[in-house]
């Protein structure tokens, strides 16, 4: 894989509720995933902007959505809120899952979903229950499998096969891309993969 820089991103705006979300126009690739699983992480490696998106040992801070332009202001990354985390109460996780949902389905710019798994414990629940929602909507997917420094070179294969296997059952197409920050790995096909949805010529209404 040849060297691929990401152009200069910086920070937009964060929205709470979808009314404050920025435009919908241009296009956008939102970052989601279990809280902890590195999505933040991912971010700043893709970037190559340190402490761009907020990273964090304590999960599931981040409630809100995150907004990111690159130099051309049509263009975004949105860093969503992680799912999976224990302290949040049954209401908390409906809002959610509204939010979210009314996103996904809605959001003309969305051009596609990076999905964040630690490649230690891929396709949890609720991994599963956003790959079918993106699949419902139409929305194409990665699979950004994250951590696999925590690996072998053994573990990283077996992680990548059985979560292609998975994928094969559920019937849901993805593309799979093995990633570490610190490694690191996979950055510079995740950015191709990332710009490619991002410069594709807007489809006419
Ligand atoms: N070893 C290792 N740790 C990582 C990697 N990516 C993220 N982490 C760590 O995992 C924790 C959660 O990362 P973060 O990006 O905040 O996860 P998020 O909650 O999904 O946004 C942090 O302590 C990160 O330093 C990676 O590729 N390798
Ligand atoms: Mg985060």
């Amino acid at each position: 894989m040849r060297t691929i820089s990401f152009p200069p991103t910086t920070f937009l705006k964060s929205a709470a509720k979808l009314n404050q979300l920025p435009p919908d126009n241009g296009s956008e690739v939102a970052f989601i995933g279990r809280s902890n699983s590195g999505k933040s992480s991912a971010i700043n490696a893709i970037t190559g902007i340190k402490g761009l998106a907020k990273t964090s040992k304590t999960p599931g801070r981040t409630q809100l959505l995150n907004f990111f332009t690159l130099d051309n202001p049509q263009q975004r990354l949105v860093d969503l809120p992680g799912y999976g985390f224990a302290r949040v109460d049954e209401q908390q996780k409906q809002d959610w899952e509204a939010v979210i949902a009314d996103y996904l389905q809605t959001r003309q710019s969305l051009k596609g979903l990076v999905i964040t798994m630690d490649s230690r414990h891929p396709l949890k629940t609720r991994d599963q229950a956003m790959l079918f929602w993106a699949k419902h909507y139409a929305i194409p997917l990665y699979i950004l499998l994250t951590k696999m420094d925590k690996l072998s070179n053994q573990e990283r294969l077996l992680s990548h096969k059985t979560t292609k296997k998975t994928l094969n059952e559920l019937s849901i197409q993805a593309e799979i891309q093995p990633f570490s920050v610190t490694k690191p790995i996979g950055i510079h096909e995740a950015r191709r993969m990332i710009l490619q949805w991002l410069n594709n010529k807007p489809t006419a209404n």
